[in-house]
Order: structure tokens, then sequence, then C-alpha cells
């Protein structure tokens, strides 16, 4: 059996390959275990001077290969080119963009360095699949080193409609760079759309569609495949994960001090793609609206800041703890906060058990390739006495979650209006919605998702 190589901008800590982990984390972990092979990546590791080499760690079948970043190769590829340009333009965001020629440059020469380092250690027959926007360039810099092997690309966040994408410089380098991957696989069809309609309009190729078999793309003299691949969770193991942990101590303590009020959740990065001062203006027109809502219904947002050194991070972080200071300040009781806003991680034990004492899980990003929030939240409730969940038109999952209350995120009032509905909804239709949606993450849980992936990539060989 060949093995499996997968490459990634960071790799998953080995313990995120226990049932804790996320549901990425666990579902290419158990394709590596059951095929053998490695993962590479950045360590996370910021260095003053270039790393000796790859470190190999051996867990049974598997290879963990990580390699730090000299903290230039970190500026300019990680947090200039990938998050500061990237990021925004493929979230619908040109204003946000940030372009810098030097910087773009680095993040070419950190694709060809770490193809390099990889390349040494590739077998004939490996299978390779490379995850997200880091690591565009990185099939191409391979195929320069005259590596043949197959090579997949998974893209996690948005493909941007074509006049987006070409408000990015240099926009045509990078489509020409994807075109070197054998299989392309997106979120969602919006997203493989938006990827065609460049191919067609922009680049001057052809596609040709065979049923349900991925899309054939000829363009800048390649010739590869590309398909839509949503990616999952593993539902009933969240479910069982959240029931371990109802009498944990968190949440005790958020129920002794929710006093029986009704409570709405949100989780997030903190990201200005997740929607979060929208969101909190819309917890606010409930309250401002609807006085019987005051007191009897809090809001949790769990956010932990990631990014910190890009400029547009740290504006929404103040723009936000502006925010929920000024609707705590007008509406807060003696015994009351109408918002809870919390900068940290939780262990995924604890989230999953939190989800499950939420009456409503409010996933409201403006743009998101798919949202595992979303996912989880679902997973998590107790099938005798579900929360709903209200979830945004423009997050990948909603194409799935139709059973959710779905909603526009830049419409405050429709946001209002749907959590007023969530907050009533009678028991049968709660159970309704759940059982659809539950129905829905069983039959494209991850290994699905995994395992139409890997399927499609080696059957083009
Ligand atoms: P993200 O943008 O990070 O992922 P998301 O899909 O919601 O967004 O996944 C985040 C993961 O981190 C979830 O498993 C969540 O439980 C966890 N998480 C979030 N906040 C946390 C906190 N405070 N403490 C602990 N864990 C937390 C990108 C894309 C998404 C896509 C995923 C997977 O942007 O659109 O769904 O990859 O493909």
């Amino acid at each position: 059996m060949s093995r499996l190589i997968i490459v990634s901008n960071r790799v998953a800590p080995i313990s995120e390959g226990g049932p804790a982990a996320g549901g990425l984390a666990v579902g290419v972990y158990d394709a590596l275990k059951e095929t053998g092979g490695m993962w590479f990546g950045w360590s996370g590791d910021v260095l003053t001077s270039h790393p000796e080499g790859i470190k190999l760690e051996e867990h049974g079948p598997v290879t963990f290969a990580t390699i730090g970043l000299v903290r230039r190769d970190y500026d300019q590829y990680y947090r200039g080119f990938s998050n500061a340009t990237l990021w925004p333009a493929f979230h619908y965001r040109p204003d946000l963009i940030e372009f810098d020629r030097q910087e773009y440059d680095g993040y070419c020469r950190v694709n060809r360095w770490l193809a390099e380092q990889l390349a040494p250690l590739l077998r004939p027959d490996d299978v390779i699949w490379v995850h997200d926007y880091h690591l565009i360039p990185f099939a191409q810099a391979l195929r320069a080193l005259g590596v043949k092997n197959r090579i997949g690309f998974f893209l996690h966040i948005p493909f941007p409609a074509a006049q987006i994408l070409l408000s990015v410089p240099r926009h045509r380098e990078l489509v020409e760079a994807l075109c070197a991957f054998d299989l392309l696989g997106f979120q969602t069809e919006p997203d493989l759309r938006a990827f065609c309609d460049y191919i067609e309009t922009e680049a001057g190729g052809s596609l040709r569609r065979d049923g349900a078999k991925p899309v054939e793309v000829r363009a800048f003299g390649q010739t590869l495949r590309a398909a839509a691949y949503p990616i999952g969770v593993y539902p009933d193991e969240i479910a069982a994960l959240a029931k371990d942990g109802e009498s944990g101590r968190d949440v005790e303590i958020v129920k002794a001090t929710l006093h029986h009020r009704k409570l709405v959740m949100s989780v997030d990065r903190l990201d200005y793609s997740k929607g979060l001062v929208e969101r909190f203006r819309a917890f606010e027109r409930l309250i401002e609206h609807d006085s019987r809502q005051r007191n009897n219904v809090s809001f949790l947002q769990i956010a932990p800041p990631t990014r910190s050194d890009v400029d547009a991070y740290r504006d929404m972080r103040f723009q936000l703890e502006a925010e929920s200071g000024r609707i705590n300040g007008r509406y807060a009781e003696l015994d009351w906060t109408p918002i809870r806003y919390i900068h940290r991680q939780y262990e995924r034990p604890v989230l999953a058990a939190l989800f499950r004492e939420a009456h409503v899980g409010l996933v409201t990003p403006l743009r998101d390739g798919m949202n595992l929030v979303a996912k989880e939240y679902v997973s998590a409730q107790d099938p005798d006495d579900p929360g709903v969940l209200v979830l945004s038109q423009f997050a990948g999952a909603a194409r799935e979650l139709t059973a959710a209350l779905i909603v526009n995120p830049l419409d405050i009032d429709d946001m209002a209006d749907a959590l007023a509905t969530a907050l009533k909804m009678p028991l049968d239709e709660r159970k309704a919605r759940y059982g659809e949606m539950m129905q829905q993450l069983r039959e494209n849980n991850v290994s699905v998702w995994r395992d139409n992936f890997l399927r499609d990539l080696k059957a083009g060989a």
C-alpha cells in the first residue's frame, strides 16, 4: 500500500490524534495510521537562525516531520502574504488586503524551501496531500525538483469569486501554481464554481464535466481535476464527549451562574471573518426590542485571539471589547451580565459539554469555508432536549445544515428575530431539526470527506 504524506502549515501535535482532537486532526491522523506515512509542516517555532534540518518523530506507522522558520520567513510567508493578503481576499474582504512584493516573494521562497526539505524523504509511490492557502505553490515547487508523485490539494477556506481574486496582485501566478496539483478539493460547490469560472474567464482554460465525477480542468498546459469535498466531524464521538462532560467543573460553574436563564453560545477564533461585531449587535437588538428577554438570557462568546501581529486583528479586538463593554454598560443589572466575552482556548471536551448546555448555538460568520463549530454544536446536543442552531448563509456548513435557522449575518434584525424564534421553539420542532441535521452529519462525517478525496486522488493515477 502506498504511504500517505500530509503537508500542512502546522502539524497537529501528537496529543491531538486522540479522541479530544478536532475533526481534521483525527480524520487525517486515522488515515495516516491505516496506510502508514508522514505528516510534514512547520513546527510553530520561530528561530533566530536557519534550522539544522527536519525533526522526525516516529509514532507507530506515522512519522511527524517538522521544521522551524526563521523570523523573516515567518513574517513574509505566514504573517504577511498568507494572512494579510490571501486570508482577507479569500474571505471577500479586498478592503483589508495588504500586499507587499517582498512578502509574496518570501511566500514562494518558503514554499520552495519546504519542498526541498520534503523531497529527499519521498518514495516513488507516496501519495501527497497538501492542505490550505499557505501552500498553494507547493506542488509546483515539488515538480520543479522532479517529483512525479500524485499530489492533491484541499482548500479549507472559501475560493473567492473571480472579480475578488483579481484584486490580489499575482493572482494569475497563484492559479497557475494550483494547476500543478493533480486534484483540487474545495469545501462547497460554490467554491468549485468560482474556481472554474476563473479558469474559463480569466485563464483561458477549459472544463469537462462528466456526471458526478470531478471536473476535468485544462489550463496553463496542465490537466487536473477539481471537486467539492465538504469536511465533516465525527458526530457520535462529539456527542459522547459532551455527555461525559455534563457534570464537569466548568459546566457546573456556568449552570450555577446562569440561575436557570437561557444560554446563547458562540465559539470562534477571534477573526474578522467570523462576524462577531454584528453578532453582538444582534444580541443587543434582541434584548432592546423585547424587554422580557432581559435577565432571561445570557450570551457567552468564547474567542481566543489569533494572529495578533496582523493589524486588522488588533483593530477588531479593540472594536469588540468596546462593543461588549457598551452593551453590558447599557443593559447589565446587579445580578445579570448580558454578554460574557472570554478570550481563551478551552479543551474540546469542555467546549462540547458547554455546547450541550446552550439553548442556542449562534454561528454567524460573514464568510467561512465550512465552519466546524456549527457541526460540533449540533453533534453535542442532548437528543431528548436539543438546542437550536442559528447559522449564517455564508458558512459552507449552511449548504448541508439546512434545518438550522439560516440568517444573513449582515442583517442585525434578521439575526435578532432568529434568536427570538430559537429561544421559544417548541421541543417537537427542535427535535425534528436536530434529527435531520444529525443524519446529515453522520452520512458525511470526516472519514467520508477524507476517503472521497483520497479515492479521487488515487483514481487519476
Ligand atoms: P477555522 O477558521 O479555524 O478553520 P472552524 O471550522 O470553526 O474555523 O474550526 C475551528 C476549530 O477550532 C473547531 O474545531 C473549534 O471547536 C475549535 N475552536 C474554536 N475556538 C476554540 C476555543 N476557544 N477553544 C478551543 N477550540 C476552539 C478553517 C476554515 C473553516 C473550516 C476549517 C476546517 O476557516 O471554514 O471549517 O478550517 O476545514
